[in-house]
């Protein structure tokens, strides 16, 4: 049951900066297929439970990455076209309770996250190497370049799907 996200063997050519997006685009497919076909028929009562009240259910953890799918679109795109970009921070706990992930379906958040993944996975598969370089400050924190934004993706993705699994 329990799967290892190797995030290093997609990022391991790293000196090869343009590898990147289609090394991560590809680990991007590969980490949602394996987690949904695992946790497509999760139980609705195990997805909703809170492991403690102020923790996240499942179904909490799975919107808190539909949420940084949508963030990350917006950063992948721009990237694309400015040289710099900045973008707001946005505040996950708020996100999270404001959209009530516990009161939706847990396939119905799956097919969300999916298919979101799946698009941002097509969106890299075409990202030209030069725009790695582009400069993205969120928030208030420090610049960062597009490329660490990138592979950052798939670790976020993968910690807190390795979350999940270990609830
Ligand atoms: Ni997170």
């Amino acid at each position: 049951m329990k799967t290892k996200y190797p995030i290093e063997r997609y990022v391991d050519t790293l000196e090869d900066q343009s590898a990147i997006p289609g090394k991560i685009a590809d680990g991007i497919r590969k980490t949602v297929e394996d987690f949904a076909g695992r946790f497509d028929n999760l139980d609705e009562a195990k997805a909703s439970q809170k492991p403690q009240p102020e923790k996240w259910s499942r179904k909490e953890i799975l919107g808190h990455l539909i949420d940084s799918a949508s963030n990350n679109h917006q950063r992948f795109v721009r990237a694309q076209y400015l040289r710099t970009i900045n973008l707001p921070s946005y505040e996950q706990k708020e996100w999270v309770n404001i959209q009530q992930y516990s009161l939706r379906t847990w396939k119905e958040l799956l097919v969300l996250w999916k298919s979101y993944n799946f698009h941002l996975a097509r969106i890299l598969d075409h990202m030209p190497a030069e725009c790695l370089q582009v400069s993205c400050t969120i928030g208030s924190g420090e610049p960062l370049t597009i490329g660490y934004v990138v592979v950052d993706y798939l670790g976020h993705l993968q910690h807190h799907l390795r979350q999940i699994e270990q609830m």
